[in-house]
C-alpha cells in the first residue's frame, strides 16, 4: 500500500504550475492504478479553455466557486463545493473561476506527471518521463 500527503508533493516535479491553475499531482501512471489523481488549484478570476481529447476526467470541486461551460451547445454549469463534473464525451470547455477553486481530479489513462495544455487545451496521449515538452513551465 501506498500512502502519499500532498506536503510531500509541494516544491516537487509532481507540482505543475499551468498559469491559470497549480496541479499537485497525487498518484501517476507509474503508481500503476489505471488513472491518475490530482489536487488543484484553480486560480481566483481566470478562464481556461480545455479539451481533454485523449483522456476522460471527473472532477470534483472541494471548495470555491466558478462555473464550467461546455462549448458543443455553449451550456453554463455552476460549480461550487461538493459538486463533480465529468467530461465523459471529452468535452471542450471553458473552466472559469469566481474564487480560487480547489478541485481533485482524476484522469483515465493516467497522466505520466508534467504534462501541461497545449495551445488547443489537450494533454497528450501518452508522455514519456525525459519528454524536453513535458518539463515544468508556465503557459
Ligand atoms: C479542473 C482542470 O481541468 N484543471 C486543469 C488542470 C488539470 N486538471 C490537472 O492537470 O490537474
Amino acid at each position: 500500500m501506498k500512502v502519499v500527503k500532498l506536503e510531500d508533493i509541494i516544491n516537487t516535479e509532481q507540482e505543475v504550475d499551468g498559469g491559470n491553475w497549480v496541479s499537485r499531482r497525487l498518484l501517476l501512471k507509474k503508481d500503476g492504478m489505471g488513472y491518475s489523481v490530482h489536487d488543484t488549484i484553480i486560480r481566483a478570476g481566470t478562464e481556461t479553455h480545455i479539451w481533454y481529447q485523449n483522456h476522460l476526467e471527473a472532477v470534483y470541486c472541494i471548495d470555491g466557486e466558478g462555473e464550467v461551460e461546455t462549448l458543443s451547445d455553449n451550456k453554463v454549469h455552476p460549480i461550487s463545493a461538493n459538486t463533480i463534473y465529468a467530461l465523459d464525451e471529452h468535452d471542450e470547455h471553458m473552466l472559469r473561476a469566481k474564487t480560487d477553486m480547489r478541485m481533485v481530479c482524476v484522469f483515465n489513462p493516467p497522466i505520466s506527471g508534467r504534462e501541461i495544455h497545449d495551445e488547443n487545451g489537450v494533454y497528450p496521449a501518452d508522455v514519456d518521463e525525459d519528454t524536453p515538452s513535458a518539463s515544468k513551465k508556465a503557459q
